[in-house]
């Protein structure tokens, strides 16, 4: 495939699957921009934005942050991006149904379609232990019991219908998110080929 085609991959799963972790490997080895929407918003809130002022608190509750507010930063993203082609990655969007059809509608704007939906299945046991793990290396604020219990349940209402979403339209490839970090990564390397 020439660097010069369109690709476009998301990643999906609930939070603590390896998403951030495994789409940063991914992106350098397909040569794709990395999208990832948790990034974006934590840099407006380092840098005290109108945005970033508006996004924290919902995020320190383990909220999701409005479809529009994302859309636009992805929409942004998008037309900002370098090269001619559309090759992306997407880390973490879409969250909902209605990111998912603005997604469809954002492609087919940029002449590109969706290559594939990975999603990382981990059970809550493991997810929650790796998020209490980063809270002590990282102190992130939204990693904390209260709020990791609330993203936990927030995913299976909102973002959990994705599965079946993208399933039907036949892009789903599943992938088993347990074992080390390059264990996962090289299930993901061959659902892609
Ligand atoms: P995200 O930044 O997407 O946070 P996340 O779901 O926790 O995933 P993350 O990528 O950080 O963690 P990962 O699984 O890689 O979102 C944060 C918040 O932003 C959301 O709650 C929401 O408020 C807002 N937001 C973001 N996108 C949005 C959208 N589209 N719509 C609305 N709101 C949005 O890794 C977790 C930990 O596991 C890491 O410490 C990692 O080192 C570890 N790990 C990874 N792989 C492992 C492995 N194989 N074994 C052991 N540990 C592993």
């Amino acid at each position: 495939m020439a660097l010069t085609d369109s690709e476009v991959l998301l990643l999906m799963g609930p939070p603590g699957a390896g998403k951030g972790t495994q789409a940063s490997k991914l992106a350098r080895a397909r040569v794709l921009t990395k999208l990832s929407t948790g990034d974006m918003l934590r840099d407006h809130v380092s840098r005290g934005t109108a945005l970033g002022q508006e996004a924290k608190a919902i995020m320190d509750a383990g909220n999701l942050v409005s479809d529009e507010i994302i859309v636009g930063m992805v929409r942004s993203a998008l037309e900002n991006r370098e090269n001619e082609s559309v090759r992306v990655l997407l880390d973490g969007f879409p969250r909902t149904p209605g990111q998912a059809d603005a997604l469809n509608d954002l492609l087919t704007e940029f002449g590109a379609g969706l290559s594939a939906a990975v999603l990382l299945e981990v059970n809550e046991d493991e997810l929650v232990s790796r998020l209490l793990q980063r809270a002590n290396d990282q102190g992130r604020s939204d990693d904390n019991e209260e709020t990791i219990r609330n993203r936990m349940k927030v995913y299976k209402n909102q973002t959990q219908p994705l599965i079946d979403y993208y399933q039907t339209r036949g892009k789903l490839r599943s992938v088993d998110g347990l074992g080390s970090v390059e264990d996962v990564f090289a299930r993901i390397t061959e659902v892609l080929s």
